[in-house]
Order: C-alpha cells, then structure tokens, then sequence
C-alpha cells in the first residue's frame, strides 16, 4: 500500500459533563484524527493527545506539528508499506508515540478495509463483546460523587474507577464502598504519591480493591515496587508502560503485577498487542484503559479489548456518556458490555455531518 497523502483534522466535542482531574478540569474534548488516502483507499486514525501535556509529554498542537513536519513525510516518502512497517519507517523520530499510534492505526483501517478484514479479527481477538467499566473524574463532593457512581451502575457498568490523590483517598473510597457493596471498584492515582506515602495505599487495603493505578512516579519502577511489595491491592501501571520493553522490566523488577494497554501511550495497536502476549505468557492479566477517545478511537479499543489476556473491564464508556454528538455511530452499552466492531478495518467511520459539524481545522500533507 502507497500513502498518497495525508489529512490533518482538528476536531472539538463538547463534553456532557466535565472531565476533572487532579491536573485540571475541561469541558470539551479536542483531537487530532488522521485521514489518510492511499492507492488501496482511505484509513483513519486517531491521535489521543489532549490539549496540554498535562498526562504525558505530548499534546495536541505538538502532535499535529510533529506528524505534519518529520512523521507523515517518512510514510510518504516509504514507498510500498503494511501496518508492520509503520513503526520502523517512524522510527528515526524521536518519542511522540500517540502522533505515531495515530497513523498507524490509519494504516491499519486502510489495509484491512481494503481486504475486508475487521482490526479485532487482525489483532487477535477472542471476544465478541467487552464488558465496560467506568472511570469517575474528581466530584465536588462526596455527595455528588456518590450520585455520580449510582447513575453508572444504574446503567449497568461493571466496574467502578476512582481517581485519588494524598488527601482524596480513604474517604472517597470508604464512601463508595459502603454505598455500594460489593461493587467491583479500582483507583487510579496517575503518579500522585512518593513513594514514603505508602501507608496512605496500604490504608486502602481493607477495601479490597481490585487493583490501585499508577501510585508513583512514571519512571520510578524500583518505586512502584517498593508499594507493591509494601500492600496487599494489586498495583498496575499505566504510565510507566510505554512500550513492550518497559513492559518487560517492570515486570522484571516486580513493579506491578497487572498492566493497563492504552495504544496510543505505547505508539501504537500492534506494539499493545506485543505487551497483551508478554503479559499472558507471564501470567499478567492486563486491561484496556481510556482517554476520552471519540468513536474512532474506541473502535480500535474495543478491538485491542477482545483480546484473550484483558480479563479485566476496560475503561470504555458509550459515546453517551462524554458526548453528545461522537464523530461516529455513537457506542451504545448494552448490559454494562460493548460490542466489538465487526465490520472491515475498524468497522466505523465518521458521519459526514458530524465531522464536518466538529471540524475546527483541515490540512493535507502530500508528498
Ligand atoms: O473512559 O476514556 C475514558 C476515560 C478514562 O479516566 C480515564 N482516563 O488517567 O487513565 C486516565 C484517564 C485519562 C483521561 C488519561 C484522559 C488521559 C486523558
């Protein structure tokens, strides 16, 4: 497959409700979608950066930059390419691994539409459906976040995350447990604590959470294992996780002992499908996490989602539950699980009226 050209889109969804973290609060979602046409047809991507580099170094305006200066020149410039190529031909330019996920998830869209294949059907999958767990932003109050928890579960999501921080921890989760039961229930810390703090985790452990994200630092690996070996609640990673060889050493050193795939953070789907295979053969169970991807980019999770190693719920929502217009067919939940895609490539495209309706800039980069 020849990449002829390649169309650079700023999108912006309004949210339905705020997103808040310990870094910041929006009210809408921008990313960056890629548009690719090739001699085999055309194939989209997402780039899931945010607006600010406030989760991981990139950020939207410095992916856009990236791709339209030293990536999408490298795919134009390869001649004849696959899927597997992608990361080799990107592979001079430094970092940037949600700019790179994006064009090879394009890649891939392109390929398999063009041969009739769905992408779960390619990486892997063994599942028809995945069940949906809900990731609940910082509330107000206790009040509000108990509310906010009892309409999800209401809804039927299987599983309940929580974001805490040093002084936002025992109370919301004590809350939520004795509202809730039994309730499948997780934290997510995204590298709030020192190390030192770790009695304020090992206070979590009587709560019988299922597992507590990211507690340190990104690259502090000896760290997390130090927590992990300091409380009984499973430790995952998601940000220290940045690709199959980070991967490997963290679970080398005993830094955690489940791992969060979001492909975007690892450079791409087929790189998180490498993490999925290390994971299984190490008897590590892994499970798909979300950053507020429009439709495009939650067909390729729930792709990824269905393969046989994620046997926790994902961090996947409906469309509904952060936009009021998606860039696709919204997803719909039925039952707390969404289905995977079975359609060709990854089995949704964006509505026309849509996108143009959520468009705030298009440029084309050719050769
Ligand atoms: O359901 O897509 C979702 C959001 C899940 O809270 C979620 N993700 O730290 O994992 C996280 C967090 C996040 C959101 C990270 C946005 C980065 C951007």
């Amino acid at each position: 497959m020849r990449v002829e050209a390649v169309e650079l889109r700023r999108v912006r969804l309004p949210l339905v409700r705020p997103f808040t973290t310990a870094s910041g609060s929006s009210d809408s979602r921008g990313s960056l979608v890629v548009r690719l046409l090739t001699d085999g047809g055309e194939g989209w991507g997402e780039c899931v950066a945010l607006d600010a580099p406030l989760y991981s170094s990139e950020y939207l305006d410095a992916g856009q930059h990236v791709t339209r200066h030293h990536l999408a020149p490298r795919l134009l410039a390869a001649g004849g390419l696959g899927a597997e190529d992608v990361a080799r031909v990107l592979g001079p330019v430094q970092g940037h691994p949600m700019a790179k996920a994006a064009l090879e998830m394009a890649v891939l869209d392109a390929e398999l539409r063009a041969v009739g294949r769905s992408l779960a059907s390619r990486l892997g999958a063994t599942r028809t459906e995945v069940e949906c767990g809900v990731a609940v932003g910082v509330a107000p109050s206790i009040d509000a976040l108990l509310d906010e928890v009892a309409g999800y579960l209401d809804e039927g999501y299987r599983r309940v995350k929580l974001k805490v921080h040093p002084g936002a921890d025992l109370e919301p989760v004590a809350a939520v447990r004795a509202r809730f039961g039994d309730v499948a229930l997780q934290v997510d810390a995204n590298g709030a604590y020192s190390v030192d703090q770790w009695p304020l985790l090992a206070a979590l452990d009587p709560f019988d959470l299922l597992l507590v994200e990211q507690p340190v630092a990104v690259d502090d690996l000896l760290g997390a294992a130090e927590v992990a070996r300091r409380i009984r609640t499973p430790v995952c990673l998601d940000e220290s996780i940045t690709s199959a060889a980070t991967a490997a050493t963290a679970l080398a050193v005993g830094a955690c002992s489940v791992v969060n795939i979001k492909p975007g953070r690892v450079g791409g789907l087929l790189e998180a499908v490498r993490i999925h295979d290390l994971c299984v053969a190490a008897g590590v169970p892994v499970w798909c996490g979300g950053m507020l991807e429009t439709g495009l980019g939650r067909a390729a999770n729930l792709a990824l989602a269905a393969l046989p190693g994620f046997t926790l719920p994902a961090d996947l929502s409906g469309s509904a539950r952060y936009f009021s217009l998606d860039l696709t067919e919204p997803f719909v939940p039925v039952d707390g699980r969404l289905a995977v895609p079975t359609g060709p490539g990854l089995g949704v495209a964006p509505l026309p009226d849509a996108l143009r309706e959520l468009t705030t800039s298009v440029e084309l980069v050719r050769r």
